[in-house]
């Protein structure tokens, strides 16, 4: 295979190589031949044809590409000031611009909410370029953290690093921003302090500018190892502030202008570079929105980035409203994925204030290519869609985040609830009244809604709950936390339900990380090691965070090799009968698979599927569980 693998080898057949070529060229030693991996990419394809054999087989047009002019893209941006002038030049630099900012979330939130953050890596590089030159003056691109890292793993079976550093390669000018769970960093549990810190220096050093840092129950303590960490390397630090409840209702008195505005001059003076107003569940109002820019743009002198969910339908209106209030960054998508549970659209705010004093400097016709190319590459998800059609103002009284709200009706349809949806809906509501009106945002807000399935399945009310909870074992997260794993929440526990849930256990109030132990990170990397080779820094945090779903993901690579360049509607719905498609498995190295349908099933359980493999006739068998 040695022989062979340089005869294959792009540079080689190029002549292009050089002395060094063989020292510098290590995939030439890679004893995996190119049969077998060929056999590992139809044994994926065979298994979806096997396991789905009545599917809708997906035929798409390859997408409109945005057309770009530079090759490689000019480094002329942003992301070129935070290198060579460091944060607090650039958080000058924002508090100087007249135009409005703004940051791109398609890459994160925009997929996350809509189409349960699904969007593979390939789509998002095949449209790099183009996106590099036309979004050149927006102040960052979300494209990384929350949900982004585990789903990457788990269900697109690739590694999220590599997305990062992709990326990086082609988007070498706009800064890149990540959501991060304070405490809980991209998970749903509180980690070892040392663990945050390796994990942020680690994304830092990937490529990750900006730093979106929050605590579920807006509890700061819970955000500072993160924050401390991002000022030590050198990124920018935005801490953020959770919008709930609602501050023009006089009746609600928890979550008050004084509450929101105590809390950012605390973030500003532990050092934030920006302040961000997160408002997961789109609750801030048109309004409510002038009102609150209005007061912290005199109580503060940081910049304000502000986040929302348009699944009211009202928070382009609300962006306009900050806009006049002198916000100096917000969240937008591009159209084809924006709206309903994603951000509002980045092409509608761009358009509204063309030739207006906060003029954002993005070229909409432009911007329209993105769009196309978007929803293009949005029919290849259309399995993951979540068939929300309209705008809803009831979120208002749910309060329930984005991605939430789309997840949370798949999740009460897979216990075999789904008539009861509107009822877990409503208990939503209930729990939060129960529990004291908490922030609900990932993990608290996953809590909330475990919570709420539970009470309807068992038929609980807040009136029996205490009662009846004796003698039932509540859902992990709930025992968490009661438990104090998640922080503390502003107004405290309800105590009698704390005692039902604790059964005997007594709960923290200090900061989870000061009872952990530290990781140890040699010992991490010997596991890794016993079921992949490359125990890198970043795989091993990655097993730290998610050790069975990354031991998971490198098994699945051992199966069936490395498909990340595999066509979305391929590796999502597999082939239609005499479909033919081209497959890069690496530089240089494409297949060409036509499927030719399903055989025999054979005495060991598996079943034979037939593929004209590079114009070779090619059976492979994969086990039929049907
Ligand atoms: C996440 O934590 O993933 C979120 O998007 C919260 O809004
Ligand atoms: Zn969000």
């Amino acid at each position: 295979p040695f022989v062979t693998n340089i005869l294959a080898h792009p540079t080689f057949q190029a002549g292009k190589c050089h002395t060094k070529f063989i020292d510098e060229t290590p995939e030439l030693f890679d004893i995996d031949t190119g049969r077998d991996r060929a056999t590992k990419v139809l044994k994926y394809i065979a298994q979806i044809q096997v396991d789905s054999p009545s599917a809708e087989r997906l035929q798409l047009d390859i997408p409109r590409f945005p057309p770009y002019e530079n090759t490689p893209p000019k480094c002329t941006g942003l992301k070129q000031l935070l290198d060579e002038k460091g944060p607090e030049a650039v958080r000058d630099w924002v508090l100087d611009q007249k135009k409005l900012l703004i940051t791109d979330t398609t890459m994160r939130d925009a997929h996350q909410s809509l189409l349960s953050t699904r969007v593979r890596t390939r789509d998002m590089l095949k449209c790099a370029e183009g996106t590099a030159e036309i979004l050149n003056d927006c102040f960052s691109l979300e494209m990384w953290g929350g949900a982004t890292f585990d789903v990457a793993y788990r269900f697109l079976h690739e590694s999220p690093w590599e997305r990062l550093r992709l990326l990086r390669e082609k988007i070498p000018n706009i800064p890149f921003q990540m959501l991060f769970r304070g405490a809980n960093a991209v998970g749903y549990t509180n980690y070892p302090d040392n663990l945050i810190r390796a994990f942020v220096k680690e994304a830092a050093r990937h490529g990750i500018d900006v730093f979106r840092i929050f605590d579920s129950l807006n509890w700061i303590p819970g955000m500072e190892i993160a924050m401390d960490e991002v000022l030590n390397q050198g990124k920018l630090c935005e801490a953020t502030i959770c919008y709930t409840g609602d501050i023009l209702d006089p009746k609600r008195d928890k979550y008050t202008l004084n509450y929101y505005v105590s809390m950012a001059k605390e973030l500003e003076k532990r050092g934030a570079h920006l302040l961000c107003i997160k408002d997961m569940s789109g609750l801030l109002k048109p309004y409510a929105a002038k009102k609150l820019v209005t007061t912290l743009k005199q109580e503060i002198g940081i910049p304000i980035h502000l986040h929302t969910h348009d699944t009211s339908g009202n928070q382009v209106a609300a962006y306009l409203m900050a806009a006049e209030a002198g916000v100096d960054i917000v969240d937008c998508a591009i159209d084809s994925m924006s709206s309903m549970t994603s951000q509002p659209s980045l092409n509608a705010v761009v358009s509204a204030l063309q030739g207006q004093e906060r003029d954002t400097g993005l070229d909409p016709v432009r911007l329209q290519s993105l769009s196309d190319y978007w929803a293009d590459v949005r029919l290849r998800y259309s399995k993951f869609e979540a068939g929300i059609k309209n705008p809803s103002t009831d979120i208002y009284r749910y309060e329930m985040p984005g991605g939430q709200y789309t997840n949370l009706k798949s999740q009460v349809e897979s216990l075999g609830l789904g008539h009861q949806f509107e009822a877990v809906k409503e208990m939503y509501k209930t729990v939060n009244e129960m529990l004291g009106d908490i922030v609900k945002v990932t993990p608290s807000s996953k809590m909330v809604g475990d919570l709420a399935i539970f009470m309807v399945q068992n038929d609980l009310t807040p009136e029996n709950i205490v009662e009846r909870g004796e003698a039932l074992t509540f859902p992990d997260s709930v025992v968490s936390y009661f438990k104090g794993m998640m922080g503390q929440p502003a107004w405290g526990f309800p105590e009698d339900l704390q005692r039902v849930v604790l059964k005997g256990e007594e709960p923290i109030t200090c900061r989870p990380g000061e009872l952990l132990p530290p990781v140890d990170f040699e010992k991490a990397r010997e596991e890794v090691r016993k079921f992949y080779d490359d125990a890198t820094d970043h795989n091993v945090l990655s097993w730290c965070l998610y050790p069975k779903v990354v031991e998971d993901f490198y098994r699945h690579r051992q199966e069936y090799g490395y498909i990340m360049r595999m066509g979305s509607h391929v590796f999502f719905n597999g082939m239609a009968l005499g479909e033919t498609n081209k497959i890069n498995i690496e530089d240089g190295k494409t297949l060409v698979i036509k499927y030719l349908g399903l055989g025999d099933l054979n005495e060991d359980g598996t079943r034979n599927v037939q593929f004209e493999l590079n114009g070779m006739r090619r059976e492979v068998a994969v086990p039929d569980k049907s």
